[in-house]
């Protein structure tokens, strides 16, 4: 049989605009990256650059190789041409001949070019037209103006391209409108049939599940094409099927008894099993997790519940938002997408949230959240902004979100097909949409109803959500605020600008969206800015903040709850407390309000670039302060402080699926570290449990108020716990500017630190040049119990002390 091969490699890259600019270019990869490593532009990423770099957008480019092709290969009945992330507008000409109009980033184009092939030398080039005048063009052809997401992209009307909708800039998202081939390009020859594609459904009975498999392939000759399926189970055994391809889609079924089943991580293992189609020399290979899933919404005393149930139990969602994982799209790595999302499960993440503004992520996040146990909530592609209605335009929607689905629904992680992000509350954002609302929610339906017509076709077995957020089924109230149904994205502390005791005075169902901005560390700030621009007013720190507001609410918050740091570098460290301080507030509350809420996904997870946002991780794969407490706030334990008008409690919440055994102390301690009283507390808390166990009333708070700080360390079977909790505003507290030591050393697991000091010191914070992180930080340390922090990463103990940076609270002003 004939081999498949790739076009994968050296490309030469041409600008159309201005023919002797000229560049090699690896494919996949994109026009920007290639002309840096060219170094025909400065890196985007530094400095102000993004400004003189923006003519790139400005050209239309050209791709072009040479290519074998034997007299063999002509043989074969079709030679297909498959791509993939195509961005955007690219015309295909192989030998001079048109053969294939992309139009659509996330369309997976297939077209047989055999007839176009010779024997021998072939030329193939790829013409990609700016985006910025297609989506111009595209938007006066429109019956009607549709407004597109002012604020976020720095280029009109790029909701009329299917293409990435943050390349033209985001509140955190850098404007570079990146154009190229990110996926790989394949040329496939087929003899017999051309097999496409394999779906799986999965039926559960008590303690066996059928697995009906559906094959679709189109027959290329008269002749039926035998089919070999076979299933390898995690241990190894093997069962294996056949069929004979007759007409388009052949179906079989295999009976799986006492299936292992795969678990979000938190709650049980990740057994996956390897699903094998083949047919006519051609193969599909799958990683099957066998599991069942459902999205619990029913009414209650509250409202309606939202509650995401595998194999029959109720999964507390925790995790964060997830954006592109870089502007310049062909440096995406299986290494960084892995590195990324180990992070996520390391910080106790169950679900991950592929937001809309994105791109419908590589097979390759989908493969690591499979294995990682990560839930993936799923947004269709629209975002922030409106969008046509056209027919054309929903042709074009419908056909990518048949690829997409087909592409994606044997992953065991997708959990739920959504489709936008904040489109229907985008209605109420734009003059237009605002004075004439009618037409624009019946446009906004026109494609919703398309959207959800052809996720129930292609995907029974999932729950199309109609956006992020709503509060349900054809119920599209303030889900901004409502928090009794639905999910919500809550931005009353960011945005509006509310104290944090907003995030108190409501009780999600599933919070889908809240964040809290902070400035990049130190040194991931060296990686863009020269020192003269170490200042938040700076050019260059400016530039790298494309929130408008977003460094003056920063500042604005520094005075309402701590006392003004005292240097740049202790502004950035403040920042990433204050951002640590907002979100763990908010979640500890919700998490304490289980069951009532069952979803909590922070925005943001990660950066595209350095910049200053939402994210726990940085763009240079630093973790900041919160994604440390996220770790201890998504923990499956947490024991947390609930302060309200019957005085100040413990709530531990367990979201195990066994009881816990805990045992410990909560200690009212003194500003010097005394311990002024203590509780002991040995509770054991039920499964999925949630309980009272400690309080004290309105007196008792009354009179320690100024005295101290609460304290709570709790082992809960072989986990440690621990938090505190205090009665005024950071600012008003007499913290002692007591030393903080960090001894370095080399043991056999390798670096430790030992943290040490004489008084209370919070918010302990250890940074370094290195990019390696630690098992724990921004740390509570109290005198005479040091704290051991190892470090992974690949720096010797001595290097790491060289260049070892502490912070905390106290020291900060
Ligand atoms: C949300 C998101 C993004 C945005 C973020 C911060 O609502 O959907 O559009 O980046 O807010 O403003």
């Amino acid at each position: 049989m004939k081999k498949a091969f790739t076009l994968d490699g050296g490309w030469q890259l041409q600008s159309l605009s201005d023919p002797t600019l000229t560049a090699p270019i690896t494919l996949p990869g994109d026009v920007h990256s290639a002309l840096l490593d060219a170094a025909l532009i400065p890196h985007p990423y530094w400095g102000c650059n993004e400004r003189d770099v923006q003519w790139v957008s400005e050209h239309d480019w050209q791709v072009s190789r040479e290519f074998e092709v034997s007299e063999d290969l002509l043989t074969a009945s079709a030679i297909d041409l498959c791509l993939q992330m195509v961005d955007t507008v690219a015309d295909v000409y192989i030998n001079n001949t048109p053969v294939l109009a992309c139009r659509n980033m996330f369309r997976l184009y297939q077209q047989d070019v055999r007839s176009m092939l010779v024997a021998g030398k072939n030329h193939i080039r790829i013409v990609f037209k700016r985006a910025d005048l297609e989506a111009a063009e595209r938007a006066s052809a429109l019956p009607f103006p549709v407004p597109w997401a002012v604020g976020n992209n720095q280029v009109p009307h790029m909701n009329t391209l299917r293409k990435t909708q943050c390349h033209a800039g985001w509140d955190w998202g850098i404007c570079l409108i990146a154009a190229g081939i990110y996926e790989s390009i394949a040329l496939i020859p087929r003899q017999q049939c051309r097999l496409q594609n394999t779906t799986t459904t999965q039926t559960w009975t008590e303690d066996a599940c059928r697995l009906d498999i559906a094959i679709e392939a189109t027959l290329l000759a008269e002749s039926p094409v035998a089919v070999e399926v076979s299933l390898t189970s995690p241990a190894g055994e093997r069962i294996i099927t056949t069929g004979t391809l007759t007409g388009e889609t052949l179906r079989v079924s295999l009976d799986i008894d006492s299936p292992c089943r795969w678990w979000p991580a938190g709650y049980g293992e990740q057994p996956l099993y390897t699903l094998c189609v083949s047919a006519d020399g051609q193969q599909i290979e799958k990683r099957i997790g066998l599991r069942e899933l459902v999205l619990e919404t029913l009414d209650d005393e509250v409202g309606q519940s939202m509650t995401f149930v595998v194999n029959g139990v109720p999964i507390m969602a925790k995790g964060a938002n997830w954006i592109p994982l870089d502007a310049m799209p062909g440096t995406h790595s299986p290494e960084r997408y892995r590195q990324l999302l180990e992070d996520a499960v390391d910080a106790n993440m169950n679900m991950i949230r592929v937001w809309g503004g994105g791109m419908y992520e590589r097979d390759c996040f989908y493969q690591l959240c499979d294995e990682l146990g990560l839930l993936v909530w799923q947004d269709l592609m629209f975002a922030c902004a409106l969008y046509p209605s056209t027919d054309a335009f929903l042709d074009d929607v419908e056909l990518e979100v048949v690829d997409q689905v087909r592409r994606l629904r044997d992953h065991a992680s997708l959990a739920l097909w959504c489709g936008d992000n904040e489109v229907i509350g985008a209605i109420g954002w734009y003059p237009e949409s605002r004075q004439n609302r009618e037409k624009y929610v019946v446009n906004y339906d026109r494609l919703n109803r398309v959207l959800e017509q052809a996720v129930r076709r292609e995907d029974p077995s999932r729950r199309f959500w109609a956006s992020s957020p709503c509060n349900g089924e054809l119920d599209f109230g303030d889900a901004w605020h409502d928090d009794n149904k639905g999910d919500m994205h809550f931005w009353d502390v960011w945005h509006s600008g509310k104290s944090l005791d907003a995030y108190h005075s409501i009780k999600p169902r599933f919070c889908s969206e809240f964040g809290y901005q902070s400035w990049p560390s130190l040194p991931t700030v060296k990686t863009f800015a020269e020192q003269e621009d170490w200042n938040v007013t700076s050019p260059t720190f400016e530039q790298h903040q494309k929130n408008g507001r977003g460094n003056s609410i920063i500042t604005e918050m520094f005075t309402r709850y701590f006392r003004f740091p005292a240097s740049f570098a202790q502004m950035l460290y403040l920042s990433q407390v204050q951002q640590a301080l907002a979100i763990k507030t908010a979640s500890e509350y919700w998490r304490a309000n289980k069951p009532i809420c069952r979803g909590i996904l922070y925005w943001q997870l990660n950066d595209c670039w350095p910049v200053s946002s939402w994210s726990s991780i940085e763009y240079t794969g630093r973790w900041k302060q919160l994604h440390y407490h996220a770790k201890r706030f998504f923990a499956p334990q947490l024991a947390t402080f609930v302060s309200d008008e019957q005085g100040v409690r413990v709530q531990l919440v367990n979201d195990a699926k066994e009881a816990v055994s805990c045992h410990g102390v909560v200690r009212h301690i003194d500003w010097h570290g005394v311990c002024r009283k203590e509780w002991r507390v040995d509770v054991d808390v039920a499964a999925d449990g949630n309980e009272t166990v400690w309080q004290c009333d309105t007196a008792q708070r009354e009179a320690n108020l100024g005295q101290g700080f609460y304290h709570v360390t709790l082992q809960c079977d072989d986990e440690h716990i621990e938090n505190t909790w205090f009665d005024s505003l950071f600012k008003q507290l007499p913290l002692v500017k007591t030393e903080v030591f960090a001894t370095v050393r080399e043991t056999e697991q390798g670096v430790e630190v030992t943290l040490t000091a004489d008084s209370p010191a919070f918010f302990v914070t250890l940074e370094s040049e290195y990019t390696g992180r630690f098992s724990d930080n921004s740390v509570t340390l109290l005198p005479n119990e040091p704290k051991v922090l190892t470090y992974h990463g690949p720096e010797s103990a001595e290097a790491l002390q060289a260049s070892l940076a502490v912070y905390h609270l106290a020291a900060s002003y």
